[in-house]
């Protein structure tokens, strides 16, 4: 302990995991929410956030964390609807601190949110996980962005960063970032920190930026927290306390040179969120996400978990993405969101956890 085990949940008619559910697993304390029908740069209204409010809190959840508050392409690439979009940021900010918010998790990742080309690929024991080929992400990313669409129109399900409203333009989307360098996006970056920074200050909740996933540059689009380099660059740039990490093992740790245990050591005070996700990798650069288990990839959640014990992490941790089990499949889970492998994830973290407790005193 303390800890604070967290539940990713999509809302009600968009997800088909019950609260009820979630209820039944050990150490859930609260749902990592958000209002998936809203645009970025548009406002979350107070009467929205209730309505969300009063689903989650009969079942004794706290609503803390909200991943995510998508930050618009207008943000990130100084367009000219950023300041206007910023000013709804804010808005937003303020309209989630009289529910409790503390953390607000977002990415500022170009175009596309996670890239993945295969959700349902084979793991080998008849369940199935996202997969990265890295040979399909060198070619066109109309092709990908057509194939994560397809599961969006045949089985009426959006994802997050992935708004069908953004993928109808994707030429345009690619010409808008096309003379947006690495530094200007940085720039860009800091710019929105700054501007958000005190309302975060008055209202406490601190914005922990999700590392880029996977952690390099795709498609000729610049991505910027990818190593232990660029997060220190990152936490320099705005050193506020208000400005923390969704520290995403298995995001970072697609790239193996990425040792996470180290990052967790070395700025667990910036941590206001912590992804647990394992990855295997293999020798071509593809990989594939697996189990929580420590032996079942190479991003050495052992390790990663130790370092947030050791440090005596406070923060929000939740399972990451987790396989697809038994019953799940295209049409019955969001890929990655399923209910059995994250289940199982959360009952091996509180396992390493609480025998770090009793045993490694
Ligand atoms: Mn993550």
């Amino acid at each position: 302990m303390p800890m604070n085990m967290t539940w990713r949940w999509y809302g009600v008619g968009n997800d088909a995991i019950q609260l009820s559910d979630i209820r039944q697993i050990p150490g859930v304390e609260g749902i990592v929410w958000a209002l998936h029908d809203k645009l970025p740069g548009q406002v979350w209204e107070t009467a929205e956030i209730q309505t969300v409010a009063d689903q989650i809190r009969p079942y004794g959840f706290h609503m803390d964390v909200v991943e995510s508050v998508n930050v618009s392409d207008d943000i990130k690439t100084a367009g000219p609807l950023r300041d206007q979009h910023i000013d709804a940021y804010i808005q937003t900010i303020r309209n989630l601190a009289p529910f409790g918010v503390k953390v607000i998790c977002y990415n500022f990742m170009p175009v596309f949110d996670w890239t993945r080309t295969d959700l349902f690929h084979p793991v080998g024991d008849g369940s199935t996980a996202l997969y990265y080929e890295a040979a399909k992400i060198r070619q066109d990313p109309r092709e990908m962005a057509d194939y994560v669409m397809s599961f969006t129109e045949k089985y009426h399900m959006t994802f997050p960063g992935w708004e069908p409203e953004r993928m109808a333009k994707l030429d345009e989307l690619f010409e808008r970032y096309r003379p947006v360098s690495k530094e200007d996006l940085w720039a860009n970056f800091r710019y929105f920190l700054e501007a958000v920074m005190p309302v975060c200050r008055e209202t406490g909740i601190k914005m922990a930026v999700h590392m880029d996933d996977p952690p390099w540059d795709i498609f000729g689009l610049p991505r910027l927290l990818v190593d232990e380099a660029s997060i220190d660059r990152f936490l320099k740039m705005v050193d506020d306390p208000h400005n923390c990490l969704t520290l995403c093992s298995g995001s970072l740790n697609a790239d193996p040179r990425n040792n996470v245990a180290d990052i967790v050591r070395k700025h667990c005070d910036r941590i206001a969120f912590a992804h647990i996700r394992n990855v295997k990798h293999f020798p071509n650069g593809d990989f594939s996400e697996a189990s929580h288990r420590d032996c079942d990839g190479d991003t050495g959640i052992l390790d990663i978990l130790k370092a947030y014990h050791d440090c005596g992490f406070q923060g929000y941790i939740r399972p990451d993405h987790g396989r697809h089990l038994w019953t799940e499949g295209p049409g019955t889970v969001r890929p990655g969101y399923g209910l059995y492998d994250r289940a199982l994830g959360v009952m091996y973290m509180l396992g390493v956890w609480d025998a770090l407790d009793k045993f490694d005193r």
